[in-house]
């Protein structure tokens, strides 16, 4: 048995057509939480997916019994998406992991190896690995969340985090899109929450369409910034 292995785990990962994905990500996430978790589920939001998903999910069911399926009729965004698993989940810790195969799921290993004090473990990338105009945008992004906010974390967007379901019952998110990390950082010191960053590995996306770089997700996020800003604007104000 390894030494993480009396943790409760409730893996939450949001798919946008991911059909040529999925089989392995869920694959991997089962995997690797039987040999991390004492007891665990595989949350899987399909967000109003075009492509095969849906039946994709339903067939790996039947193979993965820890697999539960929370399914947005249409598609509603990443923000939504997230929101949705994290009030599925029912364990102790909830492991944030996208379901495109960027990320391997045995590293959550590293992340609980440093939760013992923690309420969120956040992984940063140490190499990126995206195109070149995703990582101009995501730099822009962050240059701007860290004027507005301070800085926050290392890699903010980084979907590869643990946190405490505790903490995230007590924060009120509204992000409906990729402003969602920057909403749980900024309400983490807000309450006070014990952050710790630990490196891990990134990888190409080898199947399906990255679209975190699409005009209307980048439009979205960046008008859901504004707003949150405003918002926090009022609270701090009214403290
Ligand atoms: N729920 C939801 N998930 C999405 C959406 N777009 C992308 N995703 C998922 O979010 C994760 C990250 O998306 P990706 O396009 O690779 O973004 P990037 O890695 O940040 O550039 C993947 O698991 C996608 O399936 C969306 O509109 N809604
Ligand atoms: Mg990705």
């Amino acid at each position: 048995m390894s030494p993480a292995s009396s943790v409760e785990i409730s893996a939450v990962m949001p798919a946008f057509n991911e059909e040529g994905n999925l089989e392995q990500s869920v694959g991997r996430m089962a995997a690797a939480l039987a040999d991390q978790a004492r007891a665990f589920e595989v949350i899987v939001v399909d967000d109003g997916s075009r492509d095969g998903t849906a039946t994709l999910l339903a067939r790996l069911k039947a193979i993965h019994p820890s697999l539960r399926v929370v399914r947005h009729p249409v598609n509603r965004g990443y923000g939504a998406a997230l929101r949705s698993g994290f009030a599925a989940a029912r364990y102790h810790w909830i492991f944030l992991m996208d379901a495109d195969n960027q990320f391997d799921p045995a590293d959550v290993a590293v992340l609980l190896a440093a939760a013992t004090d923690a309420d969120i473990v956040a992984g940063y990338r140490q190499r990126r690995r995206d195109p070149l105009p995703r990582r101009l945008n995501a730099w822009a992004f962050f240059t701007l969340v860290t004027i507005l906010f301070g800085r926050l974390a290392r890699d903010v967007n980084c979907a590869f985090k643990l946190i405490r379901r505790d903490l995230l019952v007590r924060m009120e998110l509204h992000s409906e899109g990729a402003l969602i990390n920057t909403e749980v950082f900024v309400l983490a010191r807000q309450l006070q929450a014990r952050v710790v960053e630990v490196p891990v590995q990134h990888y190409p996306r080898t199947s399906g369409r990255q679209t975190g770089a699409n005009l209307r997700v980048v439009f979205r996020a960046f008008s859901e910034l504004l707003a949150f800003k405003a918002e926090m604007r009022k609270v701090e104000k009214a403290a």
